[in-house]
């Protein structure tokens, strides 16, 4: 299968589980599995073997029905030396991870607790380090009683939890509240700070990249700003926002980066990142960055138009960037310029970060539109 390594440098080794949704057709059903897989990737473990099971009504003891746990569970028993956890694409309660711990006698971790993961390997600053172990908390919190745990730093993965009884517990309970607590004020005095600064900065107009992780947003700041920015073919590469002044055609603005959505994003993890995002919520003007060569990049579009909405920021005009277009051929790229002009709500511009085509038509977007916020500001 495409995407699937065998744990080497020591990677934790992933057996998947993935449950289709009710109405999927095949062709997102093989995308949703090429993100999913990319997100494995982008956690740093390696993928071993996936189960792909049609939708079912969730059983509230397991999650899956008798008859799939028992299935995995035959593969693991055969494989059970080259398979380190095994991760559920859906949200678990936490009484169905620990059925699931029983009956497969390995750690079970699902998509929240995958996604935490990686914010946690991506997380760059104090700001962001405390925004991920908040979410990082509150997933563990009401987990705690299974067997394995994610909470050990150093190890940076799943892990076996050391024995420990009630008394344990309780006590492993508090200390998590405490924490939870500190982290909070923290974050609030991050907040205020972040709020003063804003508020001292000069008084440049704002404008925001957003869209779908993975796109090219860091890549088009980098463009933008001529400063080096992190970019990666991994997702979520990004968790904070960095803002950077920038002078276009001798119109002045302050451009921010930020951390990219994802369809499925738990809501805890959005919760945590309202900090970061908002640059989003105070921005005149909205880059929307989409990935035009992905075959999903409509139901991408709408994940982040919904996340906007979520954060309050759906009202802020939008330049729509169509960004790798490098990756289409040229009758594609007509196809989808007249369709997409046809009916887009969005002023777009079709450009490629990498090979800069179009780069010159968004420039005189940006200025266009910053002086159309600035005359109905007036
Ligand atoms: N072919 C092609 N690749 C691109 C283009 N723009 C960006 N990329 C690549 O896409 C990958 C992701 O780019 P980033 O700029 O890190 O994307 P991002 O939107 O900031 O991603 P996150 O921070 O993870 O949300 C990198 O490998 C880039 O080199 C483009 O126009 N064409
Ligand atoms: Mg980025």
């Amino acid at each position: 299968m495409k995407g699937v390594a065998i744990g080497e440098n020591g990677q934790l080794r992933a057996l998947i589980v993935r449950i289709e949704g009710p109405a999927e057709s095949p062709e997102q059903s093989e995308e949703y599995l090429e993100e999913l897989l990319f997100l494995t990737r982008s956690a740093g473990y390696a993928v071993m073997h996936v189960f792909t099971y049609g939708w079912r009504r969730p059983d509230p003891a397991t999650f899956l029905t008798k008859g799939r746990v028992q299935e995995v569970q035959a593969y693991i028993e055969v494989h059970k030396d080259a398979i380190d956890f095994i991760l559920v694409d859906a949200e678990l309660s936490a009484v169905q991870v620990r059925n699931l711990e029983k009956a497969w006698g390995k750690p079970v971790t699902d998509r929240e607790g995958l996604i935490l993961e990686i914010f946690a390997r991506n997380a760059r600053t104090a700001q962001a380090k405390a925004q991920v172990e908040l979410a990082r908390l509150e997933y563990e919190l009401p987990r705690l009683a299974h067997q394995w745990t994610h909470l050990s730093r150093e190890r940076g993965g799943i892990g076996l939890r050391g024995g420990g009884g009630e008394q344990q517990l309780e006590a492993d309970r508090r200390k998590i509240r405490k924490q939870i607590t500190q982290l909070r004020l923290k974050l609030k005095e991050y907040a205020k700070q972040a709020a003063i600064r804003r508020e001292k900065r000069e008084t440049l107009p704002r404008v925001a990249l957003v869209g779908y992780t993975n796109v090219g947003k860091s890549t088009l700041m980098q463009l933008i700003t001529k400063a080096p920015v992190l970019v990666a073919d991994r997702l979520f590469a990004t968790l904070d926002t960095t803002t950077r002044k920038v002078v276009l055609q001798g119109v002045p603005f302050l451009l921010s980066d930020t951390v990219g959505f994802i369809r499925k994003l738990p809501p805890n993890l959005l919760q945590a990142f309202l900090t970061t995002l908002a640059e989003v919520k105070e921005a005149d003007l909205l880059l929307l960055v989409v990935d035009a060569s992905s075959p999903g990049y409509l139901e991408q579009l709408r994940t982040v138009e919904r996340t906007l909405e979520t954060i309050g920021a759906a009202d802020i005009p939008i330049l729509l960037v169509m960004n790798k277009i490098d990756r289409l051929t040229p009758e594609q790229r007509e196809l989808l310029e007249t369709t997409w002009h046809a009916q887009s709500p969005y002023p777009t511009v079709f450009v490629s970060a990498a090979t800069k085509e179009n780069l010159h038509k968004l420039y005189a977007q940006i200025v266009t539109l910053l002086e159309q916020v600035a005359l109905s500001k007036k």
